[in-house]
């Protein structure tokens, strides 16, 4: 078995629900046990031009543990099926979405090919992926970055909220 943490954030169509019922399909992924799962966070939207951010709602985001015997890039797909049958659209880059399934870490592995970058090439400047992920995984160190719990501590993440369970 192998162990992977997956993010999770939906902004659109009862994120809340969006984010427990990811939770539920990830257990259903063959091979495939989750371990942990996170708080629900509220989190405001990063990386928007400040005169879009008006319009972009707030996003519920989580982080999830698993352990998997599938490959990365077969979990890789069954994440994408899960956004898919959630009702994921692209109409273009960052649109609010129902469902963002992100493969963050597998293992220790550091990979970097079109599919799939590990870890997760923007994580370690997230506080709505390290919040949730240091809620689980308190030690946890990223390949590239160093310990999360450094990483919290040296950024001031604001606008994340940890919602009541
Ligand atoms: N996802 C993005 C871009 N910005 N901001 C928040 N707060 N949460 C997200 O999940 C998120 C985002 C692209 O995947
Ligand atoms: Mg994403
Ligand atoms: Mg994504």
């Amino acid at each position: 078995m192998h162990q992977a943490f997956v993010a999770l954030g939906s902004n659109l169509l009862n994120p809340v629900q969006q984010v427990k019922s990811a939770m539920i399909a990830l257990a259903s992924i063959p091979n495939t046990r989750v371990i942990k799962k996170s708080s629900l966070y509220q989190t405001a939207p990063i990386g928007y031009e400040t005169d879009q951010l008006d319009q972009v709602p707030d996003f519920i985001n989580a982080v999830v543990a698993l352990e998997t015997d599938l490959a990365p890039l077969a979990l890789l797909d069954a994440l994408l099926e899960i956004e898919n049958n959630a009702g994921r659209e692209r109409p273009y880059p960052n649109a609010p979405r129902v469902l963002d399934c992100d493969l963050l870490l597998y293992e220790n592995m550091v990979l970097n090919t079109e599919k799939l970058t590990l870890p997760h090439p923007r994580m370690h400047t997230r506080g709505f992926v390290l919040l949730p992920l240091f809620e689980i995984a308190p030690h946890l160190s990223l390949a590239n970055h160093g310990k999360i719990a450094q990483l919290i501590q040296s950024n001031q993440f604001t606008g994340v909220k940890k919602l009541p369970a």
